[in-house]
């Protein structure tokens, strides 16, 4: 059963007021080839850089920003470093899902007080652009949240980076906004994540989903989905649940070495467009099986695309009582079944698809047979 608490019962004082994310920051084992990737792939245009021509001497990042989507990635320059050691154990993955704020100095001392473990006290960065300040929290595995004030900061990204366009002429295909940032944690450990999320952060619980709505025969998982106050963050909280075999939670723990950011969904205002884009670009989506359009109609109702072009882009929808979605899924964008994105258009639904549970884990099996996982 999946429940939604109505969040107008639980209006109450935002203890952690979030304009939306700012950033997130990967750590890679190539920054700059992920940056061409980024680029030439998923549209985004390279707006900032840091680095050993800049004045750091430890490390390399390329900012990258597509609409209100802005992306870092980071490398390091030094093998014993904390940077090093994160892409040694779990390989290009999230580090950082930073969290647009106006007071990160109160966003810190909030959180500490109310059980968070400090990751970087809080630090006002300056340069002739302005001012930003910095400070950041533990989330689950080795990830952090950094609040980041930037009040008027007219800069390119942030002190100590230096505005940067390259040379590839690159058009964007129509990326939005970040609409949602998943969580894999370890068996048995969702719910103290999502306490984590209400209790510290002053999150809501907005979603639940059991092993009956998304166990297939082989993938059995759970979810609760949480919410900040105005609802422009929403972190879904998975852990593996027993099924038959290895759940695909239990695939990522193993290759991510531990708890960590399994997805990013990216919104788009015009899906048929960013997904022909992307797959031209040569981004790889997991494949449903065309019986997946054929009661499509009866399930979904009407919709303004065209089934034809959905069927050809491989695109899913769901329906819920507020409107329709449509979503689609890439394969891991790295090397070990990791982190991976999902394309999202929202025509009114306020849900995560749960209509496709059933197909898209198929999908995801199939791939885990093939990687020798399942
Ligand atoms: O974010 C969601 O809930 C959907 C569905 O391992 C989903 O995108 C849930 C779990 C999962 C992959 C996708
Ligand atoms: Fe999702």
């Amino acid at each position: 059963m999946s429940t939604q608490t109505a969040s107008s019962e639980t209006v109450t004082k935002d203890i952690l007021p979030l304009n939306g994310t700012d950033h997130i920051e990967f750590y890679v084992g190539n920054a700059k080839q992920a940056a061409h990737y980024y680029q030439t792939a998923f549209g985004f245009q390279l707006v900032a850089y840091a680095g050993p021509e800049t004045g750091v001497r430890d490390r390399a990042s390329y900012v990258l920003q597509q609409e209100k989507i802005r992306l870092v990635l980071t490398t390091s320059l030094d093998p014993n470093s904390e940077i090093s050691k994160h892409v040694h154990l779990h390989g290009d993955g999230v580090k950082v899902l930073a969290l647009w704020v106006d007071d990160a100095e109160a966003s810190f001392r909030g959180t500490v007080e109310r059980g968070a473990r400090p990751a970087h006290a809080p630090t006002t960065l300056t340069d002739e652009h302005g001012e930003v300040k910095v400070a950041s929290i533990h989330t689950y595995g080795d990830t952090i949240h950094t609040f980041v004030e930037r009040k008027n900061y007219k800069g390119a990204f942030m002190p100590g980076y230096v505005a940067r366009q390259s040379n590839l002429e690159i058009e964007p295909v129509g990326l939005q906004y970040v609409d949602h940032c998943v969580g894999n944690v370890e068996l048995g450990r969702m719910n103290e994540w999502v306490e984590f999320y209400e209790k510290v952060m002053g999150f809501n619980l907005l979603l639940t989903f059991d092993d009956k709505d998304i166990s297939t025969e082989y993938t059995a998982l759970m979810s609760k989905v949480v919410s900040n106050g105005n609802g422009y963050i929403k972190f879904p909280i998975n852990e593996p649940a027993q099924g038959k075999k290895k759940s695909q939670i239990d695939e990522y723990l193993e290759f991510y070495r531990g708890a960590g950011v399994q997805h990013i969904a990216v919104a788009t205002n015009d899906i048929l467009h960013t997904v022909s884009e992307l797959r031209r670009r040569g981004v790889e989506f997991l494949y449903v099986p065309e019986t997946y359009y054929e009661d499509l109609i009866e399930r979904i109702g009407h919709i303004d695309e065209d089934m034809a072009d959905l069927r050809k882009l491989n695109i899913l929808v769901d329906r819920d009582d507020e409107g329709y979605l449509l979503q689609i899924f890439t394969k891991p964008v790295e090397d070990r079944p990791t982190v991976f994105y999902e394309i999202i258009q929202r025509k009114g639904a306020k849900s995560f698809g749960k209509g496709n549970f059933k197909a898209l884990f198929e999908a995801i099996e199939r791939e885990q047979a093939l990687r020798g996982n399942l």
